[in-house]
């Protein structure tokens, strides 16, 4: 699972990227890559109760593009967006910070100016290619169409027509067939969108930002969640000793850094759910999409869990924590015996059972 971050230039992208991922491989004028852990007070409970020697959260792969201003250089601006194509979730990245030493590359500072012209951009780009593709089907001769080529010449006039509307067509409905016949073209306005809003320090002391009431009022319209961050005090605390976090950012008014409220706000954006493995060695979340089943579940720890699947026992997160221990969980008869077609919940605790 990959998030992608979009932007304008010098808005603060690559150093979100370094507050998400660390350092990344990539450089300087390139595309960078890293891996982005996704922060679960429910993985400290659980690591309270079982004291394991390690504990490791859901993570996912995190892309940042060097930047290009849409308009300005069509070319590079295209590739910009090539480099996000097979992100599972975008995070708009938009400056609200001050500074006059660092001018706007639009001039000034407007932060749902910024959000509508990202939007925009991807509705035109995916309109070029449900476009192409449908000009492309439209020539073929009937005799060599696919019977999926029949079902995209009915289904690509509809998408066309929202995107000419100026609507994202993750707003149509789409059944598992009509995505799977469009997972070639990599829509972006299909994916998932977080806004995600680079304060300065005084916005942030202020717990506001000029044009903040305009932008969460189409950000409420678009169904797109805003998270803000300032990126210079993500940085400090990051440096500081766990102890110290809290005071610190209580004199900012915050409970929780924004870049994990970010990094969570992105993974449950891309539909993404967590069930948890937990032992005297390891406590663990691993991402799974909504509907996974327990022996698929399986198969993501390792391939032999799941060729040898015999059942999963499971408990709920708010049962184990509740009563403190799975031998309690056991006693109360909260514990679960599924078998392999049990659908996976967000918070189970599973001990799979399994042949070799
Ligand atoms: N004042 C201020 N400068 C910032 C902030 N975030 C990023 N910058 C600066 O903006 C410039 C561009 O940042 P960068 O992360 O490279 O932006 P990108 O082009 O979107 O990847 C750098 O000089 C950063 O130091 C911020 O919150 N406040
Ligand atoms: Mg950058």
């Amino acid at each position: 699972m990959d998030i992608g971050l979009i932007g304008l230039p010098q808005v603060g992208k690559s150093l979100l990227f370094r507050l998400l991922a660390g350092e990344g491989r990539g450089g300087p004028g390139q595309t960078t890559v890293g891996m982005a852990p996704i922060p679960d007070p429910r993985l400290d409970r659980l690591a309270a109760l079982y004291k394991p020697r390690k504990v490791t959260p859901a993570a996912l792969r995190v892309t940042d593009v060097p930047g290009a201003v849409p308009g300005d250089d069509r070319a590079r601006w295209n590739r910009f967006l090539e480099a996000v194509r097979g992100a599972d979730v975008l995070v708009h990245v938009i400056r609200a910070f001050a500074d006059e030493t660092l001018p706007h590359v639009l001039g000034d500072v407007d932060p749902l100016r910024d959000a509508r012209l990202i939007r925009d951009e991807l509705i035109l780009t995916d309109l070029a290619v449900v476009e192409s593709a449908r000009n492309r089907l439209e020539a073929l001769p009937p005799r060599k169409r696919r019977p999926d080529d029949e079902a995209l010449l009915e289904r690509l006039p509809l998408l066309q027509a929202a995107l000419e509307q100026e609507r994202p067509l993750r707003e149509l409905e789409w059944s598992d067939e009509d995505l799977r016949r469009v997972r070639g073209f990599g829509l972006l306005t299909l994916k998932p969108m977080v806004l995600a809003v680079n304060v300065d320090e005084a916005q942030l002391q202020a717990g506001t930002f000029p044009g903040e009431s305009a932008l969460r009022e189409a950000a409420a319209g678009w169904g797109e969640p805003v998270i803000t961050f300032c990126g210079p005090v993500e940085a400090e605390i990051a440096e500081l000793e766990p102890a110290e976090r809290e005071p610190f950012m209580a004199e900012y008014g915050i409970a929780e850094p924004g870049v994990a409220r970010l990094a969570r706000a992105a993974y449950e954006a891309s539909g993404l759910i967590s069930f948890f493995t937990a032992g005297e060695e390891e406590v663990r979340a691993w991402p799974i999409r909504r509907g996974t089943t327990a022996k698929e579940a399986a198969g993501k720890i390792h391939s032999d869990m799941e060729r040898g699947f015999i059942r999963a026992e499971v408990v709920a997160y708010d049962d184990l924590i509740r009563l403190g221990s799975m031998a309690a969980v056991r006693e109360a008869g909260l514990l679960r015996l599924e078998g392999r077609d049990y659908v996976v919940q967000d918070g189970d605790v599973i001990l799979f059972r399994f042949n070799v």
